[in-house]
């Protein structure tokens, strides 16, 4: 009796495993067919690049190399490097504001689609520290070189020693050392540091981080820029996201991270941006004397962002079309 119901049992279980077993390959099935059919929307949209602030020479040149068929991560990285060697540029790589004591002193990171991240910490000397960052990932067991180490570091790949204050940004700092009081400043020269995102032709994202921090910081400051999850963070199953503005709160609430997270647990790019920037504003009193932007991608290659006080924009490189974006903000009062 019992051994007939064991195998009644078993029999009725192996048919179960049977039908479960065909049900679980009609799923697998189903899934791959929805993962190939958003594959294909997706590939319509890409690739796409996005980068804080109206650097369209940067979103035109990762596009063109994601046109090439170029990975996301190189491609952001040769974007970037149009701003790091603009002299102009006093808030990127060469030509950036100095530190109080007038060093130039720079920081960056990168963010691989398999999770692999790199970063730099207060260079001198050294302009493409994006590219820096991507060695210390590729070429050291470390995740992280800072300062003397990570220049050193720089001589040994093969780059050169560039002296990275101009005569302009010598000049400008003279001027503030008369007065030289400390603010931080909103939307300076409507630019600040460049984060890009870069969803490449395979759907790969990897994102970028360079900077070189506050104008007239002190001696050894370091923001949110190079610091993986503050200043960037990419998860290539749900997205990435980067920041630019007063990097010490960002710092405090690990924002990027914060916004990947959001959206893996179903927000949207816009809304994770806008909640992020949130948790800074609702706790804080003084976001009036500061600004702060985040932009966002998800995997379906939808992007958003939002900052604190109007005046940020950011650059979308889609279908050939470069365009610069006004972001929605908080501070409406
Ligand atoms: C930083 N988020 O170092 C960077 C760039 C910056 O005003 O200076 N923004 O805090």
């Amino acid at each position: 009796m019992k051994r007939r119901q064991f195998i009644k049992n078993a029999s009725i279980t192996s048919v179960g495993l049977a039908v479960g077993g065909s049900v679980l390959s009609c799923m697998e099935e189903t899934s791959e067919k929805t993962k190939k059919e958003s594959m294909m929307t997706i590939e319509n949209k890409l690739p796409i690049a996005i980068c804080t602030w109206a650097f369209a020479g940067a979103t035109a040149k990762s596009g063109e190399e994601l046109n090439k068929g170029v990975k996301a991560l190189d491609a952001a990285i040769s974007g970037v490097e149009v701003e790091e060697e603009n002299l102009k540029n006093t808030t990127v790589g060469k030509g950036g504001a100095p530190d109080r004591q007038g060093n130039v002193t720079l920081d960056a990171c990168v963010m691989d689609s398999n999770g692999d991240c790199g970063s730099v910490l207060c260079v001198e000397n050294i302009t493409n520290v994006a590219e820096l960052a991507k060695r210390v990932m590729t070429e050291t067991p470390h995740v992280i070189l800072a300062a003397k180490g990570a220049e050193e570091f720089a001589y040994i790949q093969g780059f050169k020693k560039e002296n990275l204050l101009t005569e302009d940004s010598k000049k400008a700092w003279e001027e503030w050392l008369k007065s030289p009081e400390y603010k931080p400043l909103i939307n300076i020269e409507n630019h600040d540091t460049i984060g890009m995102l870069c969803m490449d032709k395979d759907g790969d994202i990897a994102g970028v981080c360079t900077t070189s921090g506050l104008s007239y910081k002190m001696k050894g400051r370091v923001g949110d820029s190079p610091i993986i999850g503050s200043g960037l963070f990419i998860d290539n199953t749900v997205g990435g996201a980067v920041a630019t503005g007063m990097g010490e709160e960002v710092l405090k609430t690990v924002g990027s991270f914060l916004i990947v997270e959001l959206m893996r647990n179903g927000m949207s790019p816009q809304k994770a941006c806008e909640e992020a920037v949130s948790r800074i504003t609702s706790k804080n009193d003084r976001y009036k004397d500061f600004q702060i932007a985040y932009i966002a991608i998800n995997k379906a290659g939808e992007t958003g962002s939002y900052c604190i006080h109007e005046g940020f924009t950011y650059m979308k490189y889609q279908n050939k079309v470069n365009e610069n974006i006004h972001s929605d903000y908080f501070n409406k009062a």
